[in-house]
């Protein structure tokens, strides 16, 4: 069945030219990765705003350490799902595409987009709290092994962290500002398995539709964002993305 039933809304996505993806936890759900929310979104009774801190970090380090040494351990077993492999396939013939990502998990970059902005970093890389140092996962871990109390610490004695963005901490300033652009650009902006709950993410598709664009949304429930949704697609990102990019392609090309 097709999902791009309206001819009014077939014209309106053959015209746009660009296109702006913002996604969310929910879209890797179905690789295995738990979301940050609801149901399974705790972590030994914690919730992200326990765990996400530098205020948690400094006061659990081990408990925070552990978690996203078990995160890390799902991802690295995990693969991208057909929803992250149907956002590939739209990347490469839609005119400009931009992803954006809150997640920390590089599973768009392994399924094939090379340039995804990481609004939140990236769960694999560390870096020296003092000094900067970066760490791999396998140098992270080699230091971890022998760490003192869960607290890995570099040659400069200071603390090393995930390279992610906890709750009161900037986002990375280029990320940032190249998602603001991407978001006043759009001119159909998909926001994919996020509840939209945190900000500033949770700000780019209202500042899209302020610009204009053709607000669509992808989960599996209703968000604070539905309401001002142009189209709202209530389904599993793996299902319902692989029929968008089916649909999208042949109203493209039909051109
Ligand atoms: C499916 C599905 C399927 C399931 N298919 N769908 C006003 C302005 C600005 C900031 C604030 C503000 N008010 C408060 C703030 C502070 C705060 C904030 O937003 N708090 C709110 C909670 C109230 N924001 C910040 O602190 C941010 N920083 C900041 O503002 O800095 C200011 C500053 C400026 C200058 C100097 C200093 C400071 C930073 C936010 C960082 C968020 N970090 C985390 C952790 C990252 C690291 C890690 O991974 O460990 O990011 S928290 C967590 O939430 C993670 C996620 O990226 C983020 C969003 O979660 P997401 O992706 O939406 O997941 P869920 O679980 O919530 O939802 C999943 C969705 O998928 C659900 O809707 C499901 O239904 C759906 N789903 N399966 C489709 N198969
Ligand atoms: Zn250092």
């Amino acid at each position: 069945m097709e999902i791009l039933n309206s001819d009014a809304i077939v014209e309106r996505l053959k015209q746009a030219r660009v296109y702006t993806i913002l996604t969310g936890a929910g879209i890797s759900a179905e690789s295995g990765i738990p979301t940050f929310r609801g149901e399974n979104g705790l972590w030994k009774n914690l919730s992200p705003h326990e765990l996400a801190s530098i205020e948690a970090f400094y006061r659990n380090t081990a408990i925070v350490n552990e978690w996203y040494r078990h995160r890390r351990d799902i991802i690295e077993k995990c693969t991208p799902n057909a929803g992250h492999y149907a956002l590939t396939e739209m990347s490469k013939y839609l005119p400009t595409f931009y992803l954006i990502t809150q997640n920390v998990d590089g599973l768009h970059q392994r399924a094939g987009v090379s340039d995804v902005i990481e609004l939140h970093g990236n769960i694999m890389q560390n870096y020296c709290i003092r000094c900067g140092t970066r760490y791999n996962v396998q140098q992270f871990d080699e230091i971890y092994e022998h760490a003192s109390r869960h607290i890995p610490r570099c040659d400069c004695g200071g603390v090393i962290r995930p390279d992610v963005v906890w709750f009161g901490e900037a986002l990375p300033a280029e990320a940032l500002e190249r998602a603001f652009q991407a978001a006043e650009n759009a001119e159909v902006f998909l926001s994919i398995g996020t509840s939209a709950q945190v900000r500033p993410a949770s700000d780019l598709p209202l500042i899209a539709k302020k610009h204009g664009a053709f607000f669509i949304e992808i989960n599996i429930n209703a968000t604070m964002l539905s309401s001002s949704a142009d189209l709202l697609l209530q389904g599993p990102s793996g299902e319902i993305l692989p029929k968008l990019n089916r649909d999208l392609h042949r109203i493209i090309s039909a051109n």
